[in-house]
């Protein structure tokens, strides 16, 4: 397997699981976090003897960051064949508790995030005429819940953005596709991961391994949307 992938917000959560599944296939790894922890989750894949990884500190939201991810991915290996636009936050309150700020800096990281990320890439995998972006959206980009509205607002953006942008580079020989999970149980929204009254969640593995799924389908199937909830989760149809 000599693919080249960009994981987003790898340090922590489903991304962190996301890129020890792909280290799995022997797929080529750039790690993407703002905080240092994204130097001790490559290493943690190094010292298990995968040597093809490497961490870039970088906030998605920042285009000369993402320039730099694009660029030190090239350097390391040459190309890029997948993005996996993991990298999100979310909070939940009432709305008239969300401050101006709050809801800006939500948007710049779950919706700009992911354009910039995307953008970024296109110019490689259109002159290669191949590639998958990935990104994990969320089942609230299908339905609405209440003191969610910020949050809510961002994965119903990314779903149209990645909708659009899946009909507009099918002709590039580019997948995009979208991950949409239930409550996962991860550090998101200032949790921490193995609560107990976590226990019915999916686990990081369940949405990592769809991601591999999305990523490896041949090249002729376009896996553009996949929704998983816990069993216990009631939800909207
Ligand atoms: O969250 P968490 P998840 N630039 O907090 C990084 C979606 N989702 O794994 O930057 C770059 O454990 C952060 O690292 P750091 C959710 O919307 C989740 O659950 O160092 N990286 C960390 O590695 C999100 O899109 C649930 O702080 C940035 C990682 O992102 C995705 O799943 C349900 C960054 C977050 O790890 C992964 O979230 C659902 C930035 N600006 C959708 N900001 C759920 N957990 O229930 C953050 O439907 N990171």
């Amino acid at each position: 397997n000599d693919q080249v992938a960009i994981i987003t917000g790898a340090s922590r959560g489903i991304g962190r699981e996301i890129a020890q599944q792909f280290s799995k296939e022997s797929t080529k790894l750039s790690l993407v976090g703002r905080s240092e922890d994204i130097h001790k989750a490559a290493q943690e894949l190094k010292s298990s003897g995968f040597e093809h990884v490497i961490s870039i500190q970088a906030d998605v939201s920042k285009e000369e960051d993402v320039q730099k991810i694009v660029d030190e991915t090239l350097s390391a290996y040459g190309k890029i064949d997948i993005l996996v636009n993991n990298a999100g936050v979310g909070f939940f309150k009432p709305t008239e508790e969300v401050t101006a700020d709050e809801w800006k800096k939500i948007f710049e990281v779950n919706v700009q995030g992911v354009f910039l990320c995307s953008k970024a890439v296109l110019p490689h995998m259109k002159e290669q005429k191949f590639g998958t972006i990935i990104t994990i959206s969320s089942d609230v980009a299908r339905y609405t819940i209440p003191n969610g509205s910020a949050y809510v607002a961002t994965k119903y953006a990314v779903q149209g953005f990645c909708g659009s942008l899946a009909q507009e580079v099918r002709e590039y020989g580019i997948r995009v596709g979208t991950i949409n999970p239930g409550m996962v149980d991860t550090y998101f929204a200032d949790s921490k991961q193995g609560l107990p009254e976590k226990e019915d969640w999916l686990k990081v593995e369940d949405i990592a391994k769809s991601v591999i799924y999305m990523a490896s389908a041949p090249k002729h199937m376009l896996i553009d949307e996949i929704k998983i909830h816990p069993f216990a989760q009631d939800y909207p149809i």
